[in-house]
């Protein structure tokens, strides 16, 4: 019996459509900047919001209505719930979805038992991905819920929980492989702190960073290729989390020897959290070779904590699918919906439109992007911003050429700068309207 028996497949019908849904901009096989939508975005969706968001908040129970699953912690449950998940990715196009260890699967009462449940749902993954062709984009263990976990995971006071959670993530690391995962991602919710009064943030950072060699290593013995992923989120749940901005994230992989193995899994209303635009993080991750992959969802600039919804604007998914582009591409990754549905929307039907209604923002943003750069209608006038730096003594100091000296010199001669050019930020905000005009 299907979950969704009035849901067909979803079809792209182009700009003009009014059918909810259709998609309007999605096309999988249309080609752009030599690559299909398809390969551009390898959409994803998530099991933690889509299949286990309930809708509460913390002034109320759940509003979903989801009449597939029986509210039980049973793994048969679990089993029947993972088949409505692929009927949904299926009726989406989506070629990728993504789960915590725990969304997927109920813990038992021992360690022994979560296990024994998570390979039991897991063997019906198997299946739904090989009857489907859909394929797991990342998985990652959820180390922030169980209160085991509360002064942390890989960075806890208790040596023990430590221990547990390196126990987790080796599981998890193993269902992800027998998946075929093509990523593992580490967001460290609760590796952080609340007080540095009773933190030994070195000490703690130390030991995360021991955590991630075990995981480099672990890889290796099972023969698992995947990307590893980090995940920047500045706070929330702690005050603090030590992965706080995409450049916190590449200095502690650096101090700690990690580069070659890592790469980032930026996340757009974290990118607000901490402060900075999403444009931003691409860029600066992208310029660190570590562009990694995209929880795609958007903030509310007037609440102040992570609302993770869908992105409908298109200045945003034209700013991030132009860095996207400049960087080129996601490589392993995707676009991953790391987004749910307001309490308000509970029926089953409002995750479909949730849905295509981002995807068809990411494939104008996409179109918009790529008509920017084909006309060079920004990188022209960066390029011509910098062009002092192509010859002469610019060309000079950044080939290192030049001191202090050399630089002393040439300026008691010449006796003053040459004049500064105008830096055009209005001229430019409207060249891009420009494009979303035409596109
Ligand atoms: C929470 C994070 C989380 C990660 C996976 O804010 O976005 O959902 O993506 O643990
Ligand atoms: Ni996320
Ligand atoms: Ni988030």
């Amino acid at each position: 019996m299907p979950a969704f028996p009035d849901i067909s497949t979803v079809q792209y019908e182009g700009p003009q459509s009014d059918n909810p849904l259709a998609f309007r901009w999605y096309n999988p096989e249309e080609v752009v900047e030599g690559k299909t939508m398809k390969d551009h975005f390898r959409f994803s969706i998530v099991y933690w919001h889509t299949f286990r968001g309930t809708g509460s908040d913390p002034f109320g129970p759940g509003t979903a209505v989801r009449p597939w699953d029986d509210g039980t912690e049973s793994v048969e449950n679990a089993q029947n719930r993972a088949r409505v998940a692929f009927e949904l990715f299926e009726k989406l196009q989506a070629p990728y979805y993504a789960f915590h260890d725990r969304d997927v699967a109920p813990e038992g009462a021992s360690l022994s038992e979560t296990n024994a449940n998570f390979d039991a749902v897991a063997d019906v993954l198997e299946e739904e991905q090989q009857r489907s062709g859909v394929k797991l984009l990342w998985g990652t263990a959820n180390m922030f819920s169980n209160p085991r976990f509360m002064h942390g995971a890989a960075t806890t006071c208790n040596a023990d929980v430590f221990a547990y959670a390196a126990a987790q993530v080796k599981k998890a690391m193993d269902v992800t492989h027998r998946l075929g995962g093509e990523n593992y991602v580490f967001w460290g919710g609760r590796e952080g702190y609340q007080n540095l009064y009773n933190t030994d943030m070195k000490r703690e950072l130390d030991h995360l960073a021991k955590f991630f060699h075990m995981a480099v290593d672990y890889a290796k013995e099972i023969g698992f290729t995947g990307q590893f992923l980090i995940e920047p989120k500045p706070k929330e749940p702690t005050k603090h989390q030590y992965d706080s901005d995409a450049a916190a994230c590449m200095n502690f992989l650096r101090a700690y020897d990690l580069t070659d193995h890592f790469k980032l899994n930026l996340e757009t209303n974290h990118a607000t959290l901490a402060g900075h635009t999403m444009m931003h993080e691409i860029d600066y991750t992208g310029a660190q070779g570590a562009l990694g992959s995209i929880d795609a969802n958007t903030g509310d600039l007037l609440l102040g904590w992570d609302t993770d919804q869908f992105a409908t604007d298109y200045y945003l998914t034209t700013q991030m699918m132009y860095y996207i582009l400049k960087h080129g591409g996601l490589g392993s990754g995707g676009v991953n919906f790391d987004a749910k549905v307001r309490r308000e929307s509970f029926e089953p039907i409002d995750l479909f439109y949730a849905h295509v209604g981002s995807m068809d923002a990411y494939a104008k943003g996409l179109k918009i992007a790529a008509a920017i750069r084909a006309d060079n209608a920004l990188e022209g006038f960066i390029s011509e911003r910098y062009s002092s730096f192509d010859s002469g003594i610019g060309a000079k100091i950044e080939a290192g050429e030049v001191s202090f000296a050399d630089l002393e010199a040439y300026m008691l001669e010449k006796g003053d700068a040459a004049p500064n050019v105008s830096g055009r930020q209005e001229l430019l905000e409207s060249v891009v309207n420009r494009y979303i005009d035409r596109v």
